[in-house]
């Protein structure tokens, strides 16, 4: 067969289009592929879920490929092996209640399950700001939807307007740096739900207590927006845990369930 370049051009650009344009009323918008973000996008999308995964950079995963200090090996409890298993990702006992895990091959199967699942993922598409929306008076602002450019956009300063998304609810996955409260809090003055009303700032390394409050700290921080990940405990004040994943994946299950059920509620 003869191969036509103008074909395998057209071919791209029509299949993305069409892929973006379906994407830009959404259920879900989760913010972050990382391992919080891509267990909470595969659980709304295997639950029916209209969801998108927008990520900076060109590969999802986070933080977990270098696993601790570049040794490419996770560390789980019992808890969080659950779900390495209901995803089919092999782990290893390392003594009563420790499991290693591949960093590589937990991650590329986390992404390959949410793909299947249906989630979209837009690597390369940064969340540079959001858009609330007041129905009536500024105690019912909420989040409506994300304002995104291309992270190459965003690297090169160059001034270039972005694109929006609107999304039922959103999940603020974006890690250590909690991107999207901040963005809340800086443009709209808003409170968030913590105690302080404010991005409460991550602490030092305690596991046992940050696995835990990971688990606690999933919730709604922003009406219309809930955090996972490092982003819970960074966004309510909690420790950070180091290469232990368990809460990080329990975290994204437990956003999706919760998200789940408010769609429910709201129909
Ligand atoms: C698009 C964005 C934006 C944006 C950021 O850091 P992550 O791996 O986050 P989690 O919460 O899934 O996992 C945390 C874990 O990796 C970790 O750091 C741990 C356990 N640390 C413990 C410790 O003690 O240090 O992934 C966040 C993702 C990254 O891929 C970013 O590129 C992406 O979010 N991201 N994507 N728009 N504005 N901000």
């Amino acid at each position: 067969m003869k191969l036509d370049e103008q074909v395998i051009t057209r071919a791209i650009i029509d299949r993305f289009i069409k892929k973006w344009t379906d994407h830009i009323d959404l259920d879900v918008a989760v913010v972050g592929g990382g391992p919080a973000g891509l267990v909470a996008a595969y659980y709304l999308a295997k639950n029916g879920r209209k969801v998108a995964l927008f990520e900076r950079k060109l590969s999802v995963g986070g933080g977990m490929w270098g696993g601790g200090m570049m040794f490419n090996e996770i560390v789980v409890q019992d808890e969080g092996k659950k779900v390495l298993d209901e995803l089919g990702i092999p782990t290893h006992a390392f003594q009563t209640g420790y499991y290693t895990a591949d960093s590589v091959e937990t991650i590329t199967t986390l992404a390959s399950k949410a793909c299947q699942a249906g989630v979209k993922v837009f690597n390369l598409m940064s969340v540079e700001d959001v858009m609330i929306r007041q129905t009536d008076g500024p105690e019912t602002a909420r989040v409506a939807g994300l304002v995104i450019n291309w992270t190459a956009v965003e690297m090169a300063e160059l001034h270039v307007d972005p694109l929006t998304v609107r999304a039922r609810y959103t999940i603020d996955a974006t890690g250590h740096a909690i991107e999207l409260m901040h963005i809340i809090v800086r443009k709209s003055g808003s409170r968030l739900l913590t105690k302080t009303g404010k991005v409460m700032g991550e602490k030092s390394l305690w596991a046992e207590v940050a696995e835990q409050s990971t688990l606690e700290n999933t919730r709604e921080a922003f009406p219309g927006v809930y955090v996972a990940g490092m982003a819970a405990n960074a966004t309510f004040g909690s420790y950070r845990m180091g290469p232990i994943f368990g809460g990080m994946l329990l975290s994204g299950k437990k956003a999706a369930e919760q998200i789940l059920q408010r769609l429910e509620e709201d129909k």
